[in-house]
């Protein structure tokens, strides 16, 4: 039905009130064909290349990994007033070059079993490793990672919406413009990702990119999700531009992670290297938390991030645990 090109639009923004039937693999791979690949910003942050230097050393041991997991990083308190002012911040140096070569290489692992070795996907994708992988575990659940994104929101206590790893492959394309509240089936306003490249992410491997502004989203609220074509992502992007909206598509150093909130809109380019970008994106928000009453299709695969959780429901399933201060 989504294919039908006999749909008017609003029987297509009709459509998005259903929810998603599929896998979350299944969902990416749509969600990846509704970008307009013709489109360029204005502003281009993205010149600087950055390299990633091949050779990180040994490997941590699973102790040292979970040090430095555990470890407090020192927020800058700029760094939360340019996250509650622009709707995103990227700190540099959270994380070594040699957890997140053991990372990567756990990714390019556990993808490989589940999708196979050749599986024809510009976009691999996982979710909820963290249960069955002890290194996934201590990135997911870190309290390093968890706490800078309860102090961005200004907040006490975070849980784990979900995990996603993310290997955007040479010749991918564009990800499209989208702002993740619309995705998230969670009534709160503070829930934000965190998003750790596990390589430089250079200008044309794809860095994610933001469109500056925490109120920016108001200049496209009226714009209608369709399921699945080109056109929110082609609509939004012109509105940016003839609003001269900022997107700050710069390139990502080793060790460098973004946080954004939900409302932040944002899109990443296309994968023009020769080698995977691979993410690990973890979302969290605020402890005590519901389920919004109606989620969509576009919440994706929301249950099975939270099981025996109903629309308006507390998030407080076996799969949502407090990162943040730790549960003993
Ligand atoms: O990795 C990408 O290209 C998109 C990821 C994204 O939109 C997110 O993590 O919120």
């Amino acid at each position: 039905m989504a294919d039908d090109p006999t749909l008017k639009p609003q029987d297509r923004a009709q459509e998005v009130s259903g929810e998603w039937e599929h896998d979350n693999q299944q969902w990416w791979n749509e969600y990846m064909a509704s970008a307009d690949n013709e489109i360029v910003f204005a502003s281009d942050h993205s010149i600087e290349q950055t390299q990633a230097p091949k050779d990180v050393g040994p490997l941590p041991s699973l102790a040292d990994l979970q040090a430095e997991l555990n470890a407090s990083y020192e927020l800058d308190p700029l760094a939360i007033k340019q996250f509650n002012r622009d709707g995103y911040v990227k700190l540099k140096q959270v994380l070594s070059p040699g957890a997140l070569a053991l990372l990567r290489q756990e990714m390019e692992m556990t993808l490989l079993a589940d999708l196979g070795e050749n599986p024809k996907l510009d976009f691999r994708s996982g979710e909820m490793m963290w249960l069955t992988n002890d290194i996934f575990r201590q990135f997911v659940l870190s309290p390093r990672i968890a706490k800078i994104a309860a102090a961005l929101m200004g907040v006490q206590s975070v849980r784990l919406y979900h995990d996603n790893a993310l290997a955007k492959e040479p010749g991918c394309g564009r990800t499209p413009w989208h702002f993740d509240k619309e995705h998230f089936p969670i009534a709160s306003n503070n829930v934000c990702t965190a998003w750790i490249p596990l390589q430089a992410i250079p200008g044309n491997m794809g860095p994610l990119a933001f469109a500056v502004g925490m109120e920016t989203y108001r200049l496209v609220e009226s714009v209608q999700s369709s399921r699945f074509d080109m056109s929110y992502d082609r609509t939004v992007s012109n509105i940016f531009a003839e609003q001269g909206v900022d997107v700050d598509n710069g390139p990502f150093g080793l060790g460098e992670i973004s946080f954004h909130h939900s409302q932040s809109f944002h899109t990443a380019g296309p994968n023009n290297t020769t080698e995977s970008r691979m993410v690990l994106a973890t979302t969290y928000f605020e402890e005590g938390a519901c389920v919004i009453p109606a989620p969509t299709m576009i919440s994706g695969d929301w249950r099975k991030f939270m099981p025996d959780v109903g629309a308006g429901e507390p998030i407080q399933s076996r799969y949502n645990p407090v990162c943040f201060p730790r549960e003993r």
